[in-house]
C-alpha cells in the first residue's frame, strides 16, 4: 500500500490511502511505549481524522512488527503521571481513549507483537482488532504500580466477561493470538506478513457500507455502556439526522422568514 503522509510528527506516523487513515506509534526501540508527546500527537491526528471528511476508517497500529504498544513509557513516569518536556505529569492517554470511543468512524487496531498495559487498553477500545500470529496481549498494571479501572477494566469485562477480565488484571498473564481469539478479544488472526493486507480488507468492507449507518451503530453500541455521555453521542446523531429533514428545515426557515412554522404538511408515523 502506498501510504501518503498526512502530517509529520516525532513519535507517530500519520498516513492516508483511499479513505483510510493510518496512525502508527513509531517508537519501536521502546516497543512503542507512549510518552505524553506520543499521546498528544495521536490526539492531534485523531482530531484530523474526525474533521477530514475524506477519512472513513482509521487504523491504529505500531511500527516494527514486534509491538503494537507496550503502554506508558515507564522511563518518564513521574509523580502523578507521565512527564514530558514541560515537566508536567500527565495521563493524557485517557483523553485519547475517549476520542477513539466517540469518533463516529470505525477504528481498527492492527496488532503485531506486544499489546501490553496501556497499549492493551488502546486495542480494547478500538472497534475491531486484527491480530498477527505473533501478537501477545496482557495487562501489567498490578506488577508495575498502575491500573486502568475505566474502559480498561469495565469495557474489557464486557468483551471477555467478568471472570476473564479479573483474571487478566489480577494475574497479569500474557495471552497469545489464538487465546485472544478464543476469548473474543480480537476479531481475526492472520500471519504477520498478511496483517496490513487483512486490516485494509476489513477497512474496505466497512467503507462499502452506509457511513451514517456505521456512525449510528457505533454510537448505539456505546450508548448502552457510556451512560449520559453515550446517550449524548447517540442523541447528537439523532439531531444530525433530524437537521437533514424537511420538517426541521421548516422550523428554521419559518424563523428566518418571520412566519409561523407549518408542520402539518409533514408525514406522521405511528
Ligand atoms: C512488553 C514486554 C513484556 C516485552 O518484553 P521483551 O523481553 O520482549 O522486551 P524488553 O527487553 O522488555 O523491551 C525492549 C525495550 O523496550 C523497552 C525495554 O525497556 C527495552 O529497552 P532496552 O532495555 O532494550 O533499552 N520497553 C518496553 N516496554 C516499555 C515501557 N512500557 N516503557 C519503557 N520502555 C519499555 C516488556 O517490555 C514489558 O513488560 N514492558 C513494560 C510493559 C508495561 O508495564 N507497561 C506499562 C503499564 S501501565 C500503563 O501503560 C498505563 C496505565 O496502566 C494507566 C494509565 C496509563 C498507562
Amino acid at each position: 500500500i502506498q501510504w501518503e503522509t498526512l502530517k509529520s510528527y516525532e513519535d507517530i506516523l500519520f498516513q492516508f490511502h483511499e479513505g483510510i487513515a493510518r496512525i502508527s506509534i513509531n517508537r519501536p526501540h521502546k516497543h512503542n511505549a507512549f510518552r505524553p508527546q506520543t499521546v498528544t500527537e495521536m490526539i492531534d491526528a485523531m482530531h484530523i481524522c474526525r474533521e477530514d471528511v475524506r477519512i472513513q476508517v482509521i487504523i491504529l497500529t505500531g511500527e516494527g512488527g514486534k509491538a503494537f504498544c507496550s503502554g506508558g513509557d515507564q522511563s518518564v513516569r513521574g509523580h502523578g503521571g507521565y512527564v514530558g518536556e514541560d515537566q508536567v505529569p500527565r495521563l493524557n492517554v485517557l483523553d485519547l481513549q475517549k476520542m477513539i470511543r466517540s469518533i463516529p468512524k470505525a477504528v481498527i487496531a492492527s496488532v503485531a507483537g506486544w499489546a501490553i498495559g496501556g497499549g492493551h487498553v488502546l486495542h480494547v477500545i478500538c472497534d475491531l482488532t486484527i491480530a498477527a500470529e505473533n501478537a501477545r496481549f496482557g495487562q501489567t498494571g498490578p506488577m508495575v504500580g498502575s491500573f486502568d479501572g475505566g474502559f480498561g477494566a469495565s469495557y474489557l469485562a464486557r468483551i471477555v466477561g467478568q471472570k476473564k477480565a479479573r483474571e487478566i488484571w489480577f494475574l497479569c498473564d500474557q495471552y497469545d493470538a489464538s487465546e485472544a481469539l478464543d476469548m473474543g478479544l480480537v476479531n481475526k488472526v492472520v500471519p504477520l506478513e498478511k496483517l496490513e493486507e487483512e486490516t485494509v480488507k476489513w477497512c474496505k468492507k466497512i467503507q462499502d457500507k452506509s457511513p451514517l449507518a456505521i456512525r449510528m451503530l457505533k454510537s448505539s453500541f456505546n450508548a448502552e455502556l457510556d451512560g449520559q455521555a453515550g446517550i449524548q453521542e447517540l442523541a447528537g446523531n439523532a439531531t444530525l439526522l433530524y437537521y437533514l429533514s424537511d420538517e426541521a428545515k421548516e422550523g428554521f426557515n419559518s424563523f428566518l422568514e418571520k412566519r409561523k412554522p407549518d408542520f402539518d404538511k409533514f408525514p406522521k408515523f405511528p
